[in-house]
């Protein structure tokens, strides 16, 4: 019998949802050493909080995260806020030696972060941040490509992350479904939303980020405040661009925008390396395009890899149905959860840690400093 590990959850909104789904999941489908036992849920809304209880079969609510970091039956603090509230939180559960799991982006900006990372580290306590894009198989396997050192030395790194949600100028901002909005909750706009996604994945893909040059837009200037009720200045980017150097001597174009009408989640990247090139595209998640330069030249041509494979040859798949049947986007948090308590079972920690996470944080810092300057800025 796995062991329990009690889950404490503070926030409720989608991305509750898709935690708590990659909890109850994980043991159908991971033989794992521990188990996830769904404790407590926490939201300011006592009614909100026990509907939500309901639906995913918590065992009990509160309404102050701070009650929920004192009880003794809880062993992991999941951080589901809006970004504001990510440091405090996870500073006293860090003292409180509560496991921390936190939403992306780790924070506001990496000085928070930075105190985030001492806190955990000082503490002890197992700790991880949802980039969960990185355990979408395909991507996976992207990573163990480029590792087995199939795509040789990289020149190229491009990666784009657009939507279209934020267009009207009717939409308002702040308060619960639209904090993304407002600068004061979020941080920043499209950099730490959406770009935080793609500076991860590529962080974890080609290594460091040396430098940056960006450009920021709000083009809406000033949008109702749900809170106040007061047409206010908007303070967030809608857009961004930026190019970037690698450490490893890559070049690399990265953007994103919520005004790119026409796409919902549109993430795709592709790596141009001397051997091979690879692509992935969010919208057909389990495919993996891959072009081999080493192939015979009669049939030499771009390959769409359907990333469904058992026998260990696909990452993950083999947890899952029969070759040829995929899975989506709520697959890649249960791989995240499966991957944590592998973790803690064998002491080799999952990613992205804080640590990592932090780093993605100074990536975002350095283009927007980069897009206020208009100036090239080091990372860190
Ligand atoms: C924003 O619309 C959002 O939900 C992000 O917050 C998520 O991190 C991203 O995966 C999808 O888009």
């Amino acid at each position: 019998m796995p062991k329990p590990l009690n889950i404490g959850m503070i926030g409720y909104g989608f991305m509750g949802r898709a935690h708590s789904n990659a909890y109850r999941r994980v043991n159908n489908f991971f033989n794992l050493e521990y188990q996830p036992v769904l404790k407590a849920v926490c939201a300011r809304d006592a009614e909100k909080a026990k509907a939500f209880a309901e639906t995913w079969g918590y065992e009990s609510i509160e309404t102050d995260w701070k009650k929920l970091i004192a009880r003794k039956d809880i062993d992991a603090v999941d951080i589901c806020t809006p970004n504001n509230l990510h440091k405090e939180i996870a500073l006293a559960a860090a003292a409180a030696g509560k496991m921390i799991l936190c939403e992306k982006p780790l924070a506001m900006n990496s000085e928070e972060g930075a105190e985030m990372v001492a806190a955990v580290e000082k503490a002890g306590v197992p700790n991880i941040v949802w980039y969960n894009y990185r355990r979408v198989p395909a991507v996976t396997m992207a990573k163990q490509l480029i590792d087995e050192g199939r795509l040789g030395r990289i020149f190229h790194y491009r990666a784009v992350f657009l939507q279209d949600w934020t267009i009207s100028t009717d939409l308002p901002q702040g308060g619960e479904a639209l904090w993304r909005l407002d600068v004061n909750a979020a941080g920043s706009g499209v950099t730490g939303d959406l770009l935080a996604h793609c500076i991860d994945t590529a962080l974890w893909l080609n290594g460091s980020i040396d430098t940056v040059s960006a450009m920021t837009e709000t083009f809406i200037k000033e949008r109702k405040h749900n809170l106040t009720g007061k047409v206010e200045k908007v303070g967030i980017d809608d857009a961004c661009a930026f190019l970037a150097r690698f450490k490893n001597g890559s070049l690399a174009t990265f953007e994103s925008t919520r005004y790119a009408r026409g796409h919902k989640a549109l993430y795709t990247f592709e790596i141009n390396g001397e051997k091979a090139s690879i692509a992935w595209d969010l919208h057909d998640l389990h495919r993996l395009s891959y072009f081999d330069h080493n192939d015979e030249s009669k049939l030499r041509a771009w390959r769409s890899i359907h990333v469904t494979d058992h026998g260990g040859e696909h990452p993950y798949m083999d947890h899952w149905w029969v070759p040829g049947l995929q899975i989506g986007y709520e697959h890649s948090f249960v791989h995240q959860v499966a991957d944590f308590l592998e973790g803690l079972a064998t002491g080799k920690p999952a990613g992205p840690t804080f640590r990592d996470a932090l780093e993605t944080q100074q990536v975002c810092d350095a283009v927007l400093k980069s897009a206020r300057a208009g100036s090239w800025e080091k990372v860190g």
